[in-house]
């Protein structure tokens, strides 16, 4: 399925990747797809001292974190990136060494996507074009839906709650949001590093069982895809961040919920060439590294909660079930 965003020509091409369902919009309208002369301007003078304030509070590598943490320092180290029992771009499993980070605890919020919007007057690419992607539950697919972006994911008379999470941004909105709050997106490397919460060669960001006592650890999809979702985690869609038990470094959804964009460029067979050492992805490419899964992922289909998980989008895809969150230099 193919649509054209734009004012003639726009595309958003709705195909499978072997277990996982992406949809990918490219652009095609001649418009910039980068950052404006007039964002650059809007992000002049913009202090960070908050931002700096708020890791004052910050501990190493610790679950109990007051709420008000905004970032957490995830140490260095060597872990075994990837999985040889998977899908085969989560292939090979691959020792990877990464220099210590900072980490935002949880997804960036509407709350905290908002603030930004209010201090630079930024619109997202959804809102400039109009449009963005939904996902129809009644009929199991993917849509254009006019309308659509981060203030009504799901189009015209939709809403947001201020502690879910930011969706319908873009990885280049993503991008002016982190550079804006003097962040950056994660490597991929560094996504999976943090999800993996200290645990080793785990399925999960808790451990090897979907279920731990029984229940759903995550905001993922129960049920049959598309057809029927039970809602045994208590969500159909979005949760508020911190609805679930983060993981060992104290982050949370680092499965489901909605899936996060990545700093690097995708490729499937990345992880046989990849530097040992702080790889930051391929050179150049056309889809970005989005990882995580969302509340659409099931058992029957994707599974893609699972820590080693993987799937990209162009870099102005806005979809109703994608998000991000920051990460930081030392
Ligand atoms: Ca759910
Ligand atoms: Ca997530």
């Amino acid at each position: 399925m193919i649509f054209r965003r734009g004012s003639s020509s726009i595309s958003l091409s709705v195909r499978w990747v072997i277990g996982t369902f992406t949809l990918v919009v490219t652009c095609g309208c001649g418009q910039p797809t980068t950052e404006t002369a007039a964002n650059r301007s809007a992000h002049q003078g913009v202090p960070t001292s908050s931002i700096d304030a708020a890791e004052q509070h910050v501990r190493a590598n610790t679950p109990d974190q007051p709420a008000s943490a905004r970032m957490l320092l995830i140490r260095g180290g060597t872990f075994l990136m990837g999985t040889n029992d998977g899908m085969p771009y989560e292939a090979p499993a691959h020792e990877v060494k990464l220099e210590s980070f900072w980490i935002d605890a949880h997804e960036v919020t509407v709350a905290e996507f908002a603030q930004f919007v209010a201090a630079t007057g930024f619109k997202t690419e959804a809102e400039r074009f109009g449009w963005s992607g939904v996902f129809d539950m009644k009929n199991g697919k993917w849509t254009r839906i006019d309308g659509a972006n981060w203030r009504a994911p799901e189009g015209h008379g939709s809403q947001t709650i201020p502690n879910e999470p930011v969706t319908q941004v873009s990885w280049n909105d993503a991008n002016e949001y982190a550079r804006w709050s003097g962040k950056r997106l994660p490597t991929e490397a560094e996504w999976e590093y943090a999800a993996r919460g200290g645990l080793e060669g785990k399925e999960y960001s808790w451990g090897d069982e979907l279920r731990p006592a029984g229940k759903p650890a995550a905001n993922w999809w129960q049920g049959t895809f598309p057809e029927r979702n039970t809602k045994e985690d208590g969500f159909l869609m979005r949760a508020s961040v911190k609805s679930f038990k983060p993981n060992g470094y104290g982050l949370y959804d680092m499965a489901g919920n909605v899936w996060e964009w990545c700093a690097d460029w995708y490729a499937d067979d990345y992880y046989s060439q990849s530097p040992r050492e702080n790889p930051t992805g391929v050179v150049s490419g056309v889809e970005r590294v989005m990882r995580g899964g969302s509340f659409l992922c099931a058992g029957n289909f994707c599974t893609n909660y699972r820590v080693a998980g993987r799937s990209h989008s162009t870099p102005d895809t806005g979809l109703n079930n994608v998000g991000f969150r920051c990460a930081k230099g030392v």
